[in-house]
């Protein structure tokens, strides 16, 4: 059975998320990241970056939030939270996974310390491209891949949501809100917030 390693308040809100889209059956293991629970010899062993996400199944260790929605989406099929091989939008799928740790969160990164880059430099462009490329995605909608629901949500999803109500980073457009509205509302989101609220 999947183990997922967490603590409340982190980028593990995107492991719970997935876990709960995919309706898998998983055990917790809450570290206490004050105490430095995360930097045991016994953690590193898991992800030797000791941080939170990770999660074991079996003798498998998987890490980074990306990789963790990655991996329950194929574990779990029959939730079709991601594109098969063949199916073409699988292209755009594996984009947007890798649009959240690539181009969003070095972004959200650059403007809260206030850095600038120069964009044909920078991974991401400059901060204002990530958005209108976010924007102009979503402006069809319901979801990234249009009607079809996928990991790249729980990604993206979270990041907006964390940039536009937690840090106030990213400028509140209207595409942009109507989608963190539309991932708040899921029931599996608000599992995973129950989750992280009662902190077990
Ligand atoms: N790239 C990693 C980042 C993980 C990360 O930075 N986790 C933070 C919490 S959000 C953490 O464990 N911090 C504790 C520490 O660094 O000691 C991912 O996406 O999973």
């Amino acid at each position: 059975m999947i183990k997922l390693y967490w603590a409340p308040r982190t980028r593990s809100l995107r492991a719970l998320w997935v876990l709960e889209e995919a309706g898998a059956p998983y055990e917790r293991v809450r570290l206490d990241l004050s105490a430095g629970e995360q930097k045991s010899a016994e953690f590193r062993a898991i992800n030797p970056m000791a941080k939170v996400p990770a999660l074991t199944d079996g003798p498998l260790n998987v890490a980074e939030s990306g990789a963790i929605c990655a991996y329950v989406a194929e574990a779990y099929p029959d939730a079709e939270l991601a594109p098969p091989i063949g199916d073409p939008a699988r292209g755009r799928y594996l984009q947007w996974l890798f649009f959240s740790p690539g181009c969003i969160e070095p972004a959200l990164l650059a403007k809260s310390a206030n850095i600038s880059v120069r964009p044909e430099s920078a991974g991401f462009g400059d901060f204002d491209r990530v958005f209108d490329v976010l924007e102009n995605a979503l402006a069809t909608g319901p979801w990234l891949l249009g009607e079809r629901f996928s990991a790249a949500d729980v990604m993206i999803g979270l990041d907006l949501h964390f940039g536009i109500d937690i840090f106030k980073l990213v400028p509140s457009r209207p595409a942009l809100r109507a989608y963190v509205d539309r991932c708040l509302a899921r029931p599996a989101l608000q599992r995973a917030k129950a989750i992280e609220a009662a902190g077990v």
